[in-house]
């Protein structure tokens, strides 16, 4: 446990309520967290926090926090459960996961954890050492791998907003993004603020006009699901008017002249008939991101919950090499690495494993040696569960993720759930989804555990130390729990410690965990245009505008558009019954994914789960602010309550993700009311090189509920 510093027990670690790293004081009284603070040294926040960070202690000292091991006594979901000691509790699963690893493999053991823990690469280290090659987060192919890894394919390396250096952008892209509430992976709603508030130009591309659009100079309501087009058509306008950065472009860039061949028959004009935003609004924007350098390209998640994930992001990343907007100051900048990877033991997983992995022959890039963090598909697992097909997967160790809600077609996830020998749920909560499970374990939050925080996601510039300063009933941090299975099992490097861990990846800074908690925090400065001497980290050291590695893998080397198989154009024959387009998911300050439904103070802000209609919509159903609707899709129905309002396109309805009820009877905490994944699809067609399904884009209809 960390040591305060004075009486009044004060420390200063790093906030993890969401993706971001708010550097925080956290105010601790006889043993207990009181009160959390911003930290006003901190480079990333300076001095401000949201909601969910400051009501930590609400969360860290909840009555209904789990404290201790549990044991199902009854059937399972009977809600019968036995308290057991940690030592007879990790015996036992230890002995349950090396009899059917012995029995069928351990293939047969499946890990599954949330998005972006602490923890996050602790259990594929634990994967690895175990021998499975089937992990899974709800994230993934859903959400930042296609990011991450069009971005290393492109230019090298993954690349983040330069929202912290001296040099203030003159304009930023917004895309499919709302930073203003998601803090998202490396841009916290405070300095994308200060940036508009400075001057940048603001230009948003959401079919909501969300908290950050109406920040911004210019609005492009997209049709959900279409963000494709409106990458091609703008990079037809950078070319076609000679708008690009040429001196950038021939230097640094391969494959322009494919590309300039490629774009012709994209025009604004054959892009407004698709994503509905009117041709002159797509010309005015890309001539505003020209023409302000320079500029970032703030993109977000809804970009890569389509079916064509890899090509919708390839396209909006060409953008940024076709204005040179790279690692510039003020710009999109690329990763400083300042520490060493986590130790994953990607080395310990047996080839035959690796090749064993589900669905990893056929979506290469989320599962296949190319990928840059190989996982499993989910639908492939969760049938593997269900049906043995091509081998049965009979156990699931899930460490913090709420599957029942997060995961789309929660009712097939339920059945495949059901079907397994052993599922075991490691969580801060009772919820849907640890509910239905054998033994459920208490994990510790936040301000009880110890970890290296390197921020920018991914980019890695800052390091922090997360430092436990409380220690709640029997809670334990996820890494330990796997760390005591793993000794049992004797697995490869089960002797190392998490410290030896973290002082392995600080080595190259010449320090330990111990002297970084102490400076709470290190922050080198950054290097632009690494490239000028090292050239991009790719296989022609140039930006590839084309990609002679997509080609290889039978992908395609171009972007290219692919219109939704669920949608006005698709499938007109269902509009007469599903007349709006469906978008899941916009984020809420309030609320992280499906936790804080049983904080007080933030569930008091947003009682209910909301469904998005435009005014006019309402009013054509007798719709009134407030009222309860009712949302079916072809695969079901929810229902949710009516939000209102001018800020959403007239022909799209938006529904929040992540709602169960806490305080309703369980095991299923009212998991089938409202959870907007009853109304998703996990059934193909999926993205050819991630296997994503659509989340964002699929038909609906809406009725006021009597
Ligand atoms: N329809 C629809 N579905 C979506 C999305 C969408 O936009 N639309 N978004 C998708 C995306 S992008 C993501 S990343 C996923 C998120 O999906 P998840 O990661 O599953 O969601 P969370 O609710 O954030 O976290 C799951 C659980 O982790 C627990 N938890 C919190 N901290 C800890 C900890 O330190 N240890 C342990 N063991 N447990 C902890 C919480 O109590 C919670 O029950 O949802 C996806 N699902
Ligand atoms: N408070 C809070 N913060 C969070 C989370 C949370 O649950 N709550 N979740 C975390 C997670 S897991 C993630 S991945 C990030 C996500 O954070 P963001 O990347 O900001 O994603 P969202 O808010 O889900 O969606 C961004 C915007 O996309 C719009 N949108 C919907 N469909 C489309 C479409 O098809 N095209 C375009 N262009 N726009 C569309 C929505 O209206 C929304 O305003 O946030 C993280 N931070
Ligand atoms: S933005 Fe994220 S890291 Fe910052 S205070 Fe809120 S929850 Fe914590
Ligand atoms: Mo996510």
């Amino acid at each position: 446990m960390a040591k305060p510093k004075d009486k009044n027990q004060v420390f200063k670690s790093v906030c993890r309520g969401c993706h971001g790293g708010c550097g925080a004081m956290l105010h601790v009284q006889d043993g207990k967290l009181v009160k959390v603070r911003p930290d006003p040294d901190s480079p990333m926040n300076q001095g401000w926090m949201c909601i969910k960070g400051l009501t930590a202690p609400e969360i860290v000292n909840h009555p209904d926090r789990l404290k201790q091991p549990l044991k199902r006594k009854g059937k399972r979901g009977s809600g019968e459960w036995e308290k057991v000691p940690w030592d007879e509790v990790l015996d036992e699963i230890a002995g349950k996961v090396d009899a059917i690893r012995k029995e069928s493999g351990a293939e047969s053991i499946a890990l599954g954890q949330g998005t972006g823990r602490h923890h996050y690469m602790h259990v594929v280290r634990f994967a690895n050492a175990l021998g499975t090659p089937n992990w899974y987060e709800p994230g993934l192919a859903q959400c930042f791998i296609p990011r991450i890894t069009a971005s290393f394919m492109t230019y090298g390396g993954f690349v983040v907003g330069d929202y912290y250096g001296d040099v203030q952008p003159k304009c930023i892209m917004f895309w499919g993004h709302n930073p203003l509430v998601s803090s998202a992976d490396g841009e916290l709603a405070i300095v994308a603020r200060r940036a508009l508030n400075k001057g940048a130009v603001g230009i948003a591309i959401d079919p909501r006009r969300s908290e950050t659009a109406k920040k911004c100079d210019l609005w492009l309501p997209i049709r959900p699901g279409t963000d494709d087009a409106l990458a091609l058509a703008m990079i037809h306008v950078l070319i076609n008017e000679e708008i690009y950065d040429k001196e950038f472009v021939n230097k640094w860039t391969l494959g322009f002249e494919e590309l300039k061949k490629h774009i012709i028959p994209y025009t604004p004009e054959w892009a407004e008939k698709i994503t509905w935003i009117p041709a002159s609004d797509i010309v005015k924007a890309a001539r505003i991101y020209a023409s302000h350098k320079p500029a970032i390209l703030d993109w977000g998640l809804a970009i890569e919950q389509n079916c064509n994930s890899l090509q919708t992001v390839r396209a909006i990343a060409i953008l940024r090499a076709l204005t040179g907007n790279i690692d510039i100051p003020g710009g999109d900048i690329l990763g400083m690495h300042v520490i060493r990877s986590y130790p994953t033991l990607k080395n310990r997983l047996p080839v035959e494993m690796f090749k064993k992995r589900l669905g990893a022959d056929t979506y290469k890039l989320l599962g296949g040696w190319r990928s840059y963090m190989p996982s499993a598909h989910i639908p492939a697992l969760l049938k593997a569960m269900k049906t043995g097909d091509p081998y049965k997967v009979r156990a699931l160790l899930i460490f913090g993720n709420n599957a029942l809600t997060t995961i789309a077609n929660p009712r097939e996830t339920y059945e495949s759930f059901q079907n397994l020998d052993l599922l075991v749920v490691t969580d801060l909560f009772m919820t849907p989804t640890a509910a239905i499970a054998d033994y459920v374990l208490p994990a510790a939050y936040w301000p009880e555990v110890e970890q290296i925080i390197a921020f920018p996601l991914v980019a890695q510039n800052l390091v922090m130390a997360q430092k436990k300063v409380v220690q709640v009933g029997e809670c334990r941090q996820d890494e330990w729990i796997m760390d005591e299975i793993g000794r049992r099992l004797d697995l490869p490097e089960s002797e190392k410690t998490l410290r030896d861990i973290m002082d392995y990846q600080l080595a190259p800074m010449g320090i330990t965990y111990e002297e970084l908690q102490e400076k709470n925090f290190v922050y080198p400065p950054h290097k632009y245009k690494k490239y000028d001497q090292e050239g991009f980290k790719t296989p022609s050291r140039k930006i590839e505008l084309y990609s002679k590695t997509l080609q290889k893998m039978g992908y395609d080397s171009l972007p290219a558009y692919r219109e939704p198989s669920e949608s006005p154009l698709q499938t007109p024959e269902l509009l007469n019954e599903f007349p709006y387009v469906l978008t899941t998911g916009s984020r809420r300050i309030e609320f992280f994914n499906s936790e804080q439904r049983q904080v007080p103070s933030l569930r008091r802000l947003r009682p209910d789960p909301q469904v998005e209609i435009h005014v006019e919509t309402a009013k054509k159903h007798g719709i009134e602010n407030g009222d309860w609707v009712k949302i079916t899709s072809p695969r079901g129905s929810i229902r949710m309550k009516a939000l209102v309002s001018e800020d959403i396109r007239p022909d799209v309805v938006n529904v929040e993700h992540g709602w169960w009820f806490p305080e309703e009877k369980g095991p299923d905490y009212g998991v089938w009311e409202s959870n907007a994944n009853i109304l998703t699809s996990s059934a193909p067609p999926y993205d050819p090189a991630f296997g994503t399904y659509q989340l964002r884009g699929l038909l609906c209809k809406i009725e006021k509920e009597e």
